[in-house]
């Protein structure tokens, strides 16, 4: 497109360059020139309703909104006198007395209530002006539409839902119209609004999910007292309940506050389900010196005793890239193995493998805001209004503008309202539908031949593979009728730009890799990858799984994905790392568990990581670290699996520290410390360095950046990242090398990074689950997440309001399976598996399929892991979390 030329008009006597398309409003807060708002906000569409911006255009009989009207060439316009003037005072004054403000000239509105139902913030609508900013908020960029003008004439008013209290509506807490409300008449609940409260800002990342949103952190007295969203390439601004309101655990009393050593008499408790402040009699506190000499020393005394292969490291997808970086260096190179792991492991190791296998790498191929430009957007197995709520975000703003959404889920989750077409299939059967939707695509010829024959090998025998899976066949044993499959199969194929969306619900089964296969043959033989708007997202689920990820936090790889087992590769690290190192892959998460319970590792060290809780069957896996000669663990709190160490090390948190994280996009951020660590916490990097000291490596990072220079020269992706440049913008897209050097958002646009350049297609045979329901176990069990916790709960249960609205577990049944137990809504079940046994309060969800229950697996009292089935995938390596058969009870008293 031809650049515009610019248009001139005359503002208040001044002449005025604006661009074509631009408001009044912003071409005169552009230049400075002030002009009276308040419903206007730079992200919301303009409402043009509180009338505060009028100005006066020559040659016209009425007052126009400056945030409405559009630049013309050659319009005078004026602001600051005569009638333009009056109207704004008029508008103004009238405001002030909708505020309640005594001494005007006009009537006060009927006066409410303060609503302080919701514990995140307060509704007054006294102070309301009626901007209806807070509408746009939820209507138009989260498109929640909790929101609406309510009652008529002097009645009118901002209501939630129809009318309700706050914390009875369908409010999910975003906080978006807070943050937009210009008057205060939503307000939070936060001390940052004291009138003698001074607060200094400080840019950051949110520590939770892989959207990356950044924030401004509102500090002060050490204490972060609010949070509000910053415009960031992914989130513009937004943010979801965890970002805005579940940072206060940084604040927690029971942060972890100095090193501990167990007791010698304390016996490790395989059953870790007392409070933290119990498990804490077990240890005493020691210095940093004693305890990372103990810690280098024991370690060091297994190593000899037993051999390399003894050690084995878990890193963590919620510290820094730099963190993760020099976990894998120490583990590499101090304890002389590849057994170093992380979550990916339970997480996206199947699409990741299936990514590489068929695509040569591992990383999405367009940014999630790209959603905005695909004409269809697939999501599969994943829960982003739940999370990845400012991803889920984009999604619903593309639908509203017109893209066609395409949900597919056991589940009827949040997005389905916003679908098409909604495919509620059977759990468990993904490669049936898939395959059903790739015959078709063959079938009807849908395919893009062009770009089958220049960029993708293994066609023909996919369409050999795929005729036997006709819609027809498949529809009784997916359940979805063979014309929806067709529908959908075409929708996707002939779309201009197709992006799929993916998550755990085709990642973690024992045939997640197939299932990921399938969503990289339906991108390769329609040519939907490597254009805007067209590609391949599975949704990274930690704040840095991906950076962890790139950084080498896996046991067959060093960091960008360089296999341990490739003799370049390692010919490469030993000379940068100076050292020897282990040819053979190490053992993942899973396997490291097997390993413990056999006596094959005798010590551990796990960084930011929980798998007490969050391991399938999982009183093995605590078995398993019971069993440890010595367990160190570093954490920002006592966790059930720092309750099994011998050495506990505490950890700054995210907001206590500086360090980079890498989205879900491939976008490196800048993540800033804000306030200092509490007691003698130290951060990540900087305990992983003494550790590596202490065991006889010459390291010497002074600072965080100069491991990032390291990482720099170790890995072709971020070549041409600096840490200067990422302190100055904040963030920066990778790859980005002399290819690349300002960067690649959308990649594979024209070729895939695999030897051949070409994309593999691997044909899916259709498996079943690893345990299916029988007559002792008949329901199948489906464990996730809900929007309020994460994971295992370690920072969302010691987050004021995200513990206050969802304080307790719960599992989801279908209405139909509850009467037919007779359990009514609230009362407690006994949910068995082959493995252990819960019980829980029950919550009614027509969405869940009926013999199915679903449970998140955040709450230690009912831990789902305590049920879940470790059979793993033979390629990803990762666990069934997604499917395993239960006996439910009605539970007596
Ligand atoms: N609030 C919150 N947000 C989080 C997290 C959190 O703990 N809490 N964790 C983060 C992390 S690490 C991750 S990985 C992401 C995960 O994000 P998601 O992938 O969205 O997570 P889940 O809720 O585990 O599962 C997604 C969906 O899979 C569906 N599913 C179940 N069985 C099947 C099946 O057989 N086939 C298909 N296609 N779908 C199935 C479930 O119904 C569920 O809706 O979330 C991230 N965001
Ligand atoms: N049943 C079931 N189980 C699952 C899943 C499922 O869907 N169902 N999903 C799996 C998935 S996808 C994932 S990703 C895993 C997640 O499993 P984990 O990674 O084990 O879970 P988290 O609770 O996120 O653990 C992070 C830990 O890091 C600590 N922490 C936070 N910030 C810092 C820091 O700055 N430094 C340090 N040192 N520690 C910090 C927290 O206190 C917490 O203990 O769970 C898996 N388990
Ligand atoms: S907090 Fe979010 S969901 Fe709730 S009313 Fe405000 S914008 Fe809507
Ligand atoms: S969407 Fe994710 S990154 Fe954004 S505020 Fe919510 S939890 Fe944080
Ligand atoms: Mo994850």
């Amino acid at each position: 497109m031809k650049p515009m030329a610019p248009i001139s008009f005359q503002l208040n006597g001044q002449t005025i360059q604006a661009q074509a398309g631009e408001t009044i409003l912003d071409a005169a807060l552009r230049h400075h020139i002030h002009i009276p708002h308040v419903c206007h906000s730079p992200n919301l569409t303009p409402a043009g309703n509180c009338r505060a911006c009028v100005v006066e255009v020559d040659g016209e009989r009425a007052l126009t909104a400056s945030c409405c009207r559009l630049v013309e060439h050659g319009m005078v316009v004026h602001s600051n006198h005569g009638r333009a003037l009056t109207a704004q005072r008029l508008v103004m004054e009238l405001l002030d007395t909708d505020q309640g403000q005594v001494g005007q000239r006009f009537p006060v509105r009927p006066q409410h209530a303060v609503d302080t139902s919701h514990p995140a913030f307060t509704l007054d609508l006294n102070a309301c002006i009626q901007c209806t900013r807070c509408i746009r908020a939820c209507r138009d960029e989260q498109v929640n539409d909790v929101l609406g003008m309510g009652w008529r004439g002097a009645h009118a008013q901002v209501v939630f839902d129809q009318n309700d209290p706050v914390s009875q509506s369908t409010c999910v807490g975003c906080g978006e119209c807070v943050q937009v409300c210009p008057t205060g008449a939503l307000k939070n609940r936060s001390e940052a609004n004291q009138p003698d409260i001074q607060a200094h800002t400080v840019s950051s990342v949110c520590p939770y999910c892989g959207v990356g949103c950044q924030v401004e952190l509102h500090v002060s007295n050490n204490q972060v007292l609010e949070v509000t969203g910053k415009a960031g390439p992914a989130n513009q601004g937004r943010l979801c309940i965890k970002g805005r309101y579940g940072f206060d655990y940084i604040h927690h009393p029971q942060r972890l506050t100095t090193p501990l050593i167990r007791k010698s008499q304390a016996p490790k408790h395989a059953h870790p389900l007392l409070p933290a402040e119990r498990w804490m009699d077990e240890f005493r506190p020691a210095t940093w010196d004693e305890a990372l000499q103990l810690a280098a020393d024991r370690l060091t005394a297994i190593k000899r005793r037993q051999g390399a292969q003894s050690l084995a490291g878990f890193g963590s997808a919620k510290c820094t890239n730099e963190e993760a970086y020099l976990f894998q260096k120490l583990v590499r190179t101090g304890f002389g193995s590849n057994n170093v792991d992380h979550c990916t492991r339970l997480c996206h190791a199947s699409s990741v493998s299936a990514l590489l296998e068929g695509v040569g790498s591992g990383a999405v191929s367009n940014p999630v805001r790209d959603v905005a430009q695909a004409e269809v957007i697939l999501v599969i197995g994943a829960n982003p209004s739940v999370n990845h709520p400012v991803g889920a975000s984009w999604i619903k703003n593309a639908v509203k503008q017109g893209a066609t959404l395409i949900v597919a889920d056991p589940r009827r989750t949040d997005l389905a309202r916003h679908a098409r077409h909604v495919l509620q299939f059977k759990p468990d059967t993904d490669v049936l539908l898939l395959n059903a939707m790739l015959h078709v695509i063959v079938q009807e010829n849908l395919v893009d031949h062009t770009f089958i024959a220049d960029r993708v090998e293994g066609f023909d025998e996919l369409a050999a593979h795929v005729n036997a899976y006709s819609p027809e066949r498949v529809a009784p044993l997916c359940g979805i009728p063979a014309d929806l499959v067709r529908t959908v199969a075409r929708t996707y194929a002939r779309a201009k730009s197709s992006m799929i969306l993916w998550g755990m619900g085709i990642s973690q089964h024992v045939h997640g890799t197939d299932n990921a296969r399938c969503l990289i043959a339906l991108a390769m033989i329609t040519g939907q990858i490597g254009r805007p708007g067209t590609g391949l997202h599975p949704l990274r689920g930690q704040n840095n799984v991906q950076g962890a990820s790139d950084a080498g936090l896996i046991p067959m790889m060093y960091p960008d994905y360089q296999r341990v087992d490739h003799p370049d590769a390692r010919a490469k690290f030993e000379t940068l790392w100076n050292t020897r190192l282990d040819p053979k892959p190490g053992l993942t998460v899973v396997e490291v568990m097997q390993a413990c319970l056999q006596g094959q590792v005798q010590g551990m060290y796990i960084v930011g990581e929980n798998p007490a809780m969050s391991d399938p069957d999982v009183q093995h896996a605590r078995d398993a670290l019971a069993a440890l000669d010595c367990l160190i663990v570093q954490d920002i709190f006592l966790t059930e699996t720092a309750s099994l160490a011998d050495i506990v090390l505490p950890a700054t948190a995210f907001y206590e520290k500086t360090g980079t994280v890498t989205n879900t996009d491939r976008l490196v951020q800048m993540g800033r410390k804000a306030v200092d660590p509490p007691g003698e916490a130290k951060p990540d990097w900087w305990i992983i360095q003494a550790l590596a000291q202490r065991m006889g490596l010459p390291w010497r990072y002074p600072h965080e950046a100069a491991v990032f220079d390291e990482m720099r020269h170790a890995m072709h992706s971020l070549e041409n990242i600096t840490w200067d440049q990422l302190e100055q913008q904040g963030s920066q897209v990778y790859p980005c090398n002399a290819a690349h050097p300002l960067g690649q958002s959308v990649v594979f646009t024209d070729q895939f990074p695999t030897a051949t350049g070409k994309a593999r297609l691997v044909p899916a045979h259709f498996n079943h689950a690893g345990e299916l329901p029988d007559a002792d176990y008949p329901f199948v069990l489906i464990t996730g997440r809900q929007l309020e916790h994460w994971h295992t709960g370690s920072m969302t249960r010691r987050s004021a309001v995200l513990d206050e609205l969802e304080p307790q577990p719960y599992a989801c049944l279908n209405p139909e399976d509850l009467r037919m137990l007779d359990v009514a809504v609230g009362q407690r079940i006994e949910i068995l598996s082959r493995r252990g046994q819960v019980q829980l309060p029950v919550r009614a969800d027509a969405g869940n399929p009926r013999g199915t229950v679903f449970i998140p697996f955040c709450y230690h009292e009912a831990a789902a892991n305590v049920l879940t089935n470790p059979q793993l995938d033979p390629v990803g390596k990762i666990p069934e979390f997604k499917f395993c058969a239960i006996a439910v009870h009605k539970f007596p008293g």
